[in-house]
């Protein structure tokens, strides 16, 4: 049987989960008008009150929040709640620009680690688990939200953080850990490190819980078949609490979104109107119960689609696709668009790894891309004949998925620098 975390909730009729954010979008609105005057001015701005703002019918009227927002409003200008209410900030890696700051009451931090915990509950998670968190801890959010979503559900929570691989493995086969929480391309890395080490039979993994950045269907069949786990996707970010907006259920096939608390709209990024559901867009959210920091259509630049139809797990809240990428990932190479994740399916496809690096760049005003990847020990070989002969394959391959001729490089197994965190795909050297 199917098991819940919050049940009513997470299969309460589509009807009555759209009065509900009817009802909690009018009070959001109010409150973000009557506390943040960053907010109020952008309202006002566009002839907007919160008296115009009736149920999710009138959402398209509102003005909407970027990050450019948020970084003229650091760190105090978002802030809805007095000081003395607030009691953590979580923030970005800040590596384009200011970090994002993002504010908790307590009452946030509950319902951000009840997100947590229906994901937790949706892989299969109970109070019989061990679950071993590998995401950073500290102002990144991963590691805090699965940990407080894990203790929710009761099972008995690893704080390992990311990194030191060594332990890692060794907690992993002496606790006997059942879900593994991390990033993918840590996955990858731990999965590739638990075959070298010849530690298939001693690993007890039934599910993973990954998420933070972009990975394929092929890196989760990949790692499914050579550990024998099942891999969930999870989505979220820092401004809308961190991980548990979104979570796959058993039938990993799209995220349900925690509709109670996040509302969401795709809208096409150049008219920023909004798109009928089951069309590729840009996901805008409205976290409909944070307190402390209340995001009103805020545009995440992730693309990806939204799907309405029912789910077989019984959930009812509306599922987002895998996502394509971020707008702002997207690579424009000689006038065409190129995500990473279309690359990397193309590699796994041909049976690489996703160990691999994109490098853009400009030469005589044409743009270059080279991809470097990586062989694996199975289709590794030092005959140049016959690299030659595989690179031309997958240059094949990109062309017929992507439409533009790329180079690639095949490179020795290793030689590309695993990640703990968020992998580092590309390298575009035209913005340096
Ligand atoms: O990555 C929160 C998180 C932690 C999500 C742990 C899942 C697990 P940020 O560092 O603020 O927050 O980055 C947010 O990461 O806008 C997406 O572009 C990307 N991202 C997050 N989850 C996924 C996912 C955390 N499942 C940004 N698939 C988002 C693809 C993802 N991209």
């Amino acid at each position: 049987m199917e098991r819940y975390y919050q049940k009513e909730i997470e299969t309460m009729p589509r009807e009555e989960i759209k009065k509900l954010q009817s009802e909690k979008l009018v009070k959001q609105v109010k409150h973000a008008w009557d506390n943040v005057p960053y907010y109020r001015a952008k309202m006002e701005a566009v002839n907007v009150t919160p008296d115009d703002i009736r149920g999710i019918e009138d959402l398209h009227k509102l003005p909407f929040i970027t990050k450019d927002d948020l970084r003229e409003c650091y760190p105090y200008g978002m802030l809805a709640r007095p000081l003395k209410d607030v009691v953590r900030i979580q923030s970005t890696s800040g590596t384009t620009g200011r970090r994002v700051v993002k504010f908790y009451t307590q009452d946030d931090i509950d319902i951000w680690e009840e997100n947590c915990a229906r994901a937790i509950v949706a892989a299969g998670g109970t109070e019989e688990d061990v679950v071993q968190v590998c995401y950073g801890y500290g102002l990144f959010t991963g590691g805090a939200g699965l940990h407080g979503g894990a203790h929710k559900v009761g099972a008995m929570t690893l704080p390992m953080s990311s990194g030191n691989t060594d332990r890692q493995l060794q907690f992993m086969e002496d606790l006997q850990t059942t879900i593994l929480a991390c990033t993918p391309s840590y996955a990858a890395y731990l999965t590739e490190q638990i075959v070298e080490r010849g530690l298939k039979d001693k690993i007890h993994l039934k599910a993973g819980i990954f998420g933070a950045e972009a990975w394929s269907e092929e890196m989760r069949h990949d790692m499914e078949d050579t550990l024998g786990f099942k891999a969930y996707d999870i989505y979220g970010l820092t401004e809308l609490g961190g991980p548990g907006v979104s979570f796959e259920c058993k039938e990993q096939n799209g995220m349900h979104i925690n509709e109670d608390h996040f509302l969401a709209e795709i809208i096409d990024p150049n008219t920023l109107e909004q798109l009928p559901n089951g069309t590729y867009g840009e996901l805008v959210f409205t976290a409909l119960s944070d307190s402390a920091f209340p995001l009103i259509r805020y545009r995440t630049r992730d693309v990806c689609i939204l799907n309405d139809e029912p789910c077989s797990c019984g959930r009812t809240h509306i599922r987002m696709g895998k996502l394509k990428g971020r707008s702002d990932d997207m690579l424009i190479v000689k006038g065409v668009n190129v995500f990473p994740s279309q690359i990397e399916t193309v590699l796994i496809d041909k049976g690489y790894k996703a160990n691999y690096q994109i490098v853009v760049d400009r030469q005589k005003h044409s743009d270059t891309i080279d991809v470097m990847v990586e062989m694996t020990p199975e289709n590794f070989s030092d005959n140049l004949g016959e690299i030659e002969k595989k690179e031309k394959e997958l240059v094949a391959a990109l062309k017929a998925m992507l439409g533009i001729l790329v180079k690639v490089h095949l490179v020795a197994p290793k030689s590309i620098e695993r990640s703990e965190g968020k992998a580092v795909r590309v390298i575009d050297k035209r913005k340096i």
